[in-house]
């Protein structure tokens, strides 16, 4: 696009690759987006995050104020951020938020595995404003989720290199082969879309070729991990589906099959160049996900991600096309009928949208 192409409002109508031209401002406008998503203030957290989607998938960089007129989403906040930064290199309101105490000290807390922001909120309101000044206060209770990411807290919070994502592929692929020679494993979230450096986790899709056979793949799959010693930590949700109550506007942000959140011991000895440290080991947060075969499209349209780009993908279908997507299938409402799909091209064909690669989904 050129200052004068229309720009869609939809991140599924906008191709955004991971280099990003306004990246000053989008930074600006995501601390913004991180003040809000503490406090879980769900209006401007939405419209900044909009803001910040459709700058990023710029083929130009602002220079201007004028320039941004007429883009999408772009409102009276954003521009005041994007005016005082092309005027003074920085934007005040930014800058007293991230010298603010409660943002630093929630945004700390929010960075431990299993803390959101009522828990973080709460520990803050009882004074706390360090990681050792929570672990040394008698009265609280961590569940065993955070127990585990404040032990692993420095390697979960230096995120993984796209090199030990791959490591941790060929480790899975390993795993899965050798309890499941049928199964396939695909690479989900950020590492499918290119984003070339520092994932939070690794992010995979498993399932078999006869229906049915993915129900016991996650519990097979965790018990060699175990018993290679690999396996750090596990939380396991069994499968919840139920088709009758999918797709539904109330679920859409949620997913039913059996999935499973990992902390995983990667080796040195499985990284070029090894990990950092010198235990030779580094922790590592996968998660899986074992949809039946018939969904694996729906699945993995839903986990390949951005966030941002999922929003937009299933306002799209519940605004312009009148039907339902979430990670389970797609449903359409005028002919009352779920819509079939075997790959994620399928998915784009019947929401009438041009198919878009995962590397254009960086919404
Ligand atoms: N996702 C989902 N439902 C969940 C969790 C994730 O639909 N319960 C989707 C949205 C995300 C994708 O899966 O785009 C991967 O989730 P991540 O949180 O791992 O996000 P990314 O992989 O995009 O980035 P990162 O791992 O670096 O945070
Ligand atoms: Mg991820």
């Amino acid at each position: 696009s050129s200052p004068e192409s229309p720009v869609s409002p939809y991140a599924c109508q906008r191709r955004t690759t991971i280099e990003n031209k306004n990246k000053i401002f989008t930074d600006a406008l995501e601390v913004l987006v991180e003040r809000y998503e503490q406090s879980e203030i769900e209006g401007p957290c939405v419209a900044f995050r909009r803001a910040a989607s459709v700058l990023k998938s710029l083929s130009w960089s602002i220079e201007s104020v004028r320039s941004i007129e007429g883009l999408p989403y772009v409102g009276d906040s954003s521009r005041t951020v994007i005016q005082e930064i092309l005027q003074y290199g920085r934007s005040f309101e930014v800058e007293r938020i991230l010298a603010d105490e409660r943002y630093q000290t929630l945004k700390l807390f929010m960075s431990v595995f299993g803390v959101g922001p009522k828990t973080a909120d709460k520990w803050y309101r009882q004074g706390l404003r360090s990681l050792s000044q929570i672990l040394a206060h008698p009265d609280i209770q961590l569940n065993r989720m955070q127990q585990n990411g404040f032990l692993h807290h420095s390697d979960l919070s230096r995120g993984v290199r796209a090199d030990e994502a791959r490591a941790v592929e060929a480790l899975i692929v390993e795993t899965v082969q050798s309890v499941a020679p049928d199964a396939v494993v695909t690479l989900s979230g950020g590492f499918r879309r290119y984003r070339s450096m520092f994932g939070h986790d690794v992010d995979f899709i498993v399932t078999t070729a006869e229906a049915g056979g993915e129900s016991l793949l996650l519990p097979l799959i965790m018990e060699r991990l175990q018993e290679q010693g690999l396996l750090l930590f596990q939380a396991y949700n069994p499968s919840t589906f139920d088709l009758q109550k999918v797709p539904c506007r109330r679920y859409e942000a949620m997913d039913f099959f059996a999935k499973c959140f990992l902390i995983l011991k990667l080796e040195g000895s499985r990284v070029q160049g090894g990990v950092q440290g010198d235990r030779g080991w580094r922790a590592v947060r996968v998660d899986l996900v074992a949809p039946p075969i018939e969904h694996f499209a729906f699945t993995q349209l839903g986990w390949t991600g951005s966030r941002q780009f999922e929003r937009d993908l299933r306002r799209f279908a519940r605004t312009e096309r009148n039907m339902i997507l979430d990670n389970h299938a797609l449903y359409d409402k005028t002919k009352n009928q779920f819509l079939a799909a075997l790959t994620e091209k399928d998915i784009f064909a019947h929401l009438g949208l041009e198919y878009m690669e995962p590397w254009h989904r960086n919404a």
